[in-house]
């Protein structure tokens, strides 16, 4: 309809009824859109709420009688499970903030930069490519001997120039776009970064893939291109597709093992699934966590727990506190009954430090840590499950 509307040969007045039509449709459409996604927000939000609130042991090991209240370092106990811990660190923190970076590099074994890897952060412009930030970050982690997670490649939002760009006047640029910022910044960071979130949250909550800037001026195959670029680029990094409330059974997660079959039926090099794991968006229980980690396992695909957090709905009380520990608890304990999942990785250092709050408002003290960078009963549950060890069937 609009390519009719601004089809300059055919005369003005039929033009513009197709216009006005063109602009009715939009506008229609846009709204159904703010309507649906309001909707299914909101809904998720109040089953997360709602299912937070009747969590209960599923295991002995949910017990939180059992759980000692001893401290050790997590990446000591990860290390003795055979997993790797990590966390999303501020950046410019991680390097001029001494108690910061000493906090992290006793804690975890891995490290990823919050948003200092992210499309905007190191390609601000399409000719333009920032490192200083990111590469003072990547050594400073490196020379503490921590492992470092690339986040993200590509992901919908890109930056700001690709979101407004006028792609449709330059067929294939887009592409070459795409291709240049993956091959520049894997090729960049070569030997530095173990694993690559190449391609992140592509797949839609209610339907095939989410419809964005590179699914409409590249088609659906940016993601196989997107893991080719990165595989040629860096031959020895790990290339994983990260994605959330895809940890459970539910029609998304299905999507997800669908995706990365087709991707392997293809011959695309991808390695890893991330699992973002923020908790609020999905409550699985353990059998179904353990069911979706095997499904994934079986495509013989590694698996990282790569953003794990998990608001408390206010008000926040004690019994809340207990069952959000329980959570995490039966986290680790899922992974560890998979050998395919092999990094459990926490969005943000502590409570002070995380998007929770800022985004949701009804969720508070996310993380194992507090303010204060002290231990809280969710880290003494997660020792206690690190410290089981792996328990294969
Ligand atoms: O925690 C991140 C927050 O500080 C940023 O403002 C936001 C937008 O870049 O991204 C947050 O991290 C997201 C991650 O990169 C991908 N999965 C969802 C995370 C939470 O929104």
């Amino acid at each position: 309809m609009w390519r009719r509307c601004d089809n300059n040969l055919i005369p003005i007045d039929k033009r513009l009824r197709w216009c006005i039509n063109a602009a009715h449709d939009e506008t229609a459409q846009m709204f159904f859109k703010y309507l649906l996604g309001r909707f299914v927000g909101t809904w998720i939000l109040l089953v997360s709420m709602w299912s937070f609130n009747w969590t209960t042991p599923e295991a002995p090991s949910e017990q939180p009688e059992t759980w000692p209240l001893r401290e050790l370092p997590l990446k000591v106990a990860a290390a003795r499970a055979g997993i790797d811990i990590g966390v999303a660190a501020r950046a410019s923190e991680f390097v001029n903030d001494a108690t910061y970076a000493t906090f992290i590099t006793s804690q975890f074994s891995m490290v990823v930069a919050e948003n200092a890897m992210k499309f905007q952060a190191l390609h601000p412009h399409p000719v333009t490519y920032r490192f200083d930030r990111a590469d003072a970050f990547v050594d400073r982690a490196r020379a503490a001997g921590l492992k470092v997670r690339g986040h993200t490649l590509i992901w919908y939002g890109g930056a700001k120039w690709v979101r407004e760009g006028e792609w449709d006047d330059q067929p294939g640029a887009l592409e070459q776009a795409m291709l240049d910022h993956v091959t520049t910044v894997v090729g960049h960071f070569r030997g530095r970064v173990c694993c690559w979130d190449v391609v992140n949250e592509a797949i839609s909550g209610y339907w095939g893939l989410r419809r964005n800037v590179w699914t409409k001026h590249i088609g659906q195959d940016f993601i196989a291109k997107a893991f080719r670029a990165a595989h040629e680029a860096d031959p020895d990094a790990k290339l994983f597709y990260n994605d959330f409330r895809v940890e459970g059974l539910r029609p998304k997660a299905d999507r997800l093992v669908n995706l990365i079959s087709t991707l392997q039926a293809e011959g695309v090099p991808i390695h890893g699934v991330g699992l973002q794991a923020h908790m609020h968006f999905s409550l699985p229980s353990r059998d179904e966590l353990i069911a979706q980690l095997d499904r994934l396992a079986a495509l013989g695909v590694e698996i990282h727990l790569t953003e794990v957090d998990l608001g408390i709905p206010k008000p926040v009380t004690n019994g809340k506190r207990i069952k959000q520990a329980i959570r995490y608890r039966r986290l680790v304990d899922a992974c560890l009954a998979v050998p395919a999942c092999t990094a459990i990785v926490f969005w943000g250092t502590d409570d002070s430090r995380s998007w929770i709050p800022y985004f949701y408002k009804n969720f508070a003290e996310p993380l194992p840590f507090d303010a204060d960078l002290r231990p809280k009963l969710p880290y003494y549950a997660i020792l206690d499950g690190l410290l089981a060890g792996r328990r294969l069937p």
